[in-house]
Parts: C-alpha cells; sequence; structure tokens
C-alpha cells in the first residue's frame, strides 16, 4: 500500500509542526503538563517539534521534560542568547520592582525572540506553559493567516472589566475590540522577521520604559496593530467545570492556577495531563505550601492590577510606535 493511499497529503506526513514553549525552572511543572497534553492529543499521523525556550535550566528539569517526547513529537531545547536585546528587555524588567515578582520577570518577552532564533521556520505556534491542550495543535498551525503577522484571541477580560477596557483604549490607543492576549498565538515568522518587531519591541522598551499593565502583550497590541488576526476562544480558553467539545486549549491565565488552589475550574484536567509527567508529586507540594499569606497576595495583585490599569488609562497614548509603516 502506498502512502498516497491513505488520503493524507504527502507534505502533510513529512511537515513538522513546531510548537514553542518559553519558560525557566519555576515554569518547567506547568510546561511538562502542557507538553504531554499536546501528545496525548496529537495526530499519529504527523509529526511535532517542541521547542523549550529557556534562560538555563536544571538537569533534573531537562531530563524530565525530555522524557515526554513520543513517536510523533520530539522535544528539544534552546537556550536564550545573551544578546543586546535580551539584556534591554532584562535591564527593563529589572526597573519594574514596584510591581512585585508579578510582571518582573524576562520570560514573558522571549516568545518575541522567536523569529530571530529561528530562521528555518516560516510560520510557529506559540503556548505559554499554563496551558492544557484538547484537541490537535496541528489544526491551529493549519490555520489561514491571511495577511495577519499573529493570530490570537481577544482578551476577554479587557471587554468586560472598565479599567483594563479604559487602559487599552486610551493608555495603548489599541480598541478594546482588538486587543489580544498573547498567551497562544500563531505566528508569521518569516513577516515578523521582515518587519523587524524584535528590534522594534526593543527599541520602544528603551524609549519609553514605561511601566504597563501587561508590557509584553501591550507591546504586541501597539507594534502590530491592524495587524492581528483573530481565532476563538476554543484555541484559548477560559478554565470552566465543563469544557464545550470546541475547546481545544484551555488556559490557566492569570490567578485560580491548580497548582495554586484546590476546587478550581478545570483543575481534572491539569491534574489528569500532571500525573503523565515526573513532576505530579512537586506540583501536589506546590498546591500545599500555597497559604493563606500566598493566596492573600493572589488577591492583592488582582486589586493592584485593576487599579494601575485605571491610573494609567487617565495618561493618552503612553506608547507611540516609533517605526511607522
Ligand atoms: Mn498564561
Amino acid at each position: 500500500m502506498s502512502i498516497f493511499s491513505t488520503g493524507t497529503p504527502l507534505n502533510r506526513l513529512v511537515k513538522v509542526v513546531p510548537v514553542f514553549i518559553t519558560i525557566n525552572n519555576d515554569y518547567a511543572p506547568y510546561a511538562a503538563a502542557a507538553i504531554h497534553s499536546l501528545t496525548q492529543h496529537s495526530n499519529k499521523n504527523r509529526y511535532y517539534r517542541v521547542i523549550i525556550l529557556h534562560d538555563g535550566l536544571s538537569w533534573v528539569n531537562r531530563v524530565r521534560l525530555r522524557s515526554l517526547v513520543t513517536k510523533n513529537c520530539a522535544v528539544q531545547f534552546k537556550k536564550i542568547t545573551n544578546s543586546l536585546y535580551l539584556r534591554a528587555v532584562i535591564k527593563y524588567v529589572s526597573n519594574r520592582k514596584g510591581m512585585g515578582d508579578f510582571f518582573s520577570k524576562a520570560v514573558y518577552f522571549y516568545r518575541f525572540f522567536i523569529p530571530l532564533l529561528f530562521p528555518r521556520y516560516e510560520k510557529a505556534v506559540y503556548i505559554d506553559s499554563d496551558t492544557i491542550l484538547r484537541g490537535d495543535i496541528g489544526k491551529l498551525f493549519d490555520m489561514e493567516m491571511d495577511d495577519n503577522v499573529v493570530m490570537a484571541m481577544i482578551d476577554p477580560k479587557v471587554t468586560v472589566i472598565e479599567e483594563f477596557r479604559d487602559y487599552v483604549d486610551f493608555a495603548l490607543d489599541v480598541p478594546h475590540t482588538e486587543y489580544v492576549n498573547d498567551g497562544v498565538m500563531l505566528m508569521d515568522l518569516r513577516k515578523m522577521r521582515k518587519m523587524k518587531y524584535l528590534s522594534t519591541m526593543v527599541e520602544m522598551i528603551q524609549k519609553y520604559d514605561a511601566d504597563l499593565v501587561a508590557p509584553d502583550q501591550d507591546y504586541l497590541n501597539v507594534i502590530l496593530k491592524g495587524k492581528i488576526g483573530h481565532f476563538g476562544s476554543e484555541w484559548n480558553a477560559e478554565p470552566t467545570e465543563e469544557f464545550n467539545k470546541e475547546t481545544k486549549l484551555v488556559h490557566f491565565n492569570l490567578f485560580n492556577k491548580p497548582w495554586h488552589y484546590k476546587n478550581v475550574p478545570g483543575e481534572k484536567i491539569f491534574w489528569n495531563a500532571a500525573r503523565g509527567t515526573g513532576f505530579y508529586g512537586d506540583l501536589k507540594r506546590q498546591q500545599e505550601a500555597f497559604d493563606d499569606t500566598k493566596q492573600k497576595s493572589d488577591q492583592e495583585k488582582v486589586g493592584a492590577l485593576i487599579k494601575k490599569a485605571g491610573v494609567l488609562a487617565k495618561n493618552k497614548k503612553i506608547l507611540i510606535k516609533k517605526i511607522e509603516k
């Protein structure tokens, strides 16, 4: 029997689906659950390459993450290089100490290094480490991008919370009906290289050194205003008790993380995925250790973030894209 009789186009059989995930040692356990869920929902007739972009992973974390490989899903690592761009990002986040550790992590920006670090790919999927797959990620990779540079989901929080809505509309000058969440993206890497996305972002970071609500995501929305296509919440779903059959990816965004709290929506699918990794015990211990003080601090962070958005919303156009095209 020839491979052509399977009805699958030949290029589908050989073309690898690249999926990027960006982490530091703290995020390794969640990333493992995400990767395991990806392999479990893969199409057996396709090949996937999960590329972990990191800033220095321990030997134990590497071994555990590498053990998630399957027949059709490879797992590889790439350490982010100590470039001028990286130094600028680190400087920016270290100037943001006022926000605690919430956004003071350079790792949030690593996703925007992908186009430059991986010139061999034209298109790729990016997923946050706090996601779990329920469907084949290859289908997101196959999505038609038209002329868009990135495809992502409109951020529902921005529509619902007044302070966030005003912040994006006025301070960022991005219509709240277009503002996306950058936790799950389909990226046209060729277009991002051509428009020099990374150097544009770094120039703006250095020029403004601005205090923002969600820096990496805010820059994305400002720089690519009008060039972002939208997919539905099936690819970036909020955790709920019962999932719609259409839900292909769940995003445990912001708070209510199952590895911190008990009895949170969607926890079952997280723990099912985590059980298939070498991190299950660590994650359970992490949940046990998340005491009242830590929970209280979580609550305060939510309030502080909303308040900050409200204050910043009073400023008009904090960031103005330097290179207009
Ligand atoms: Mn996230």
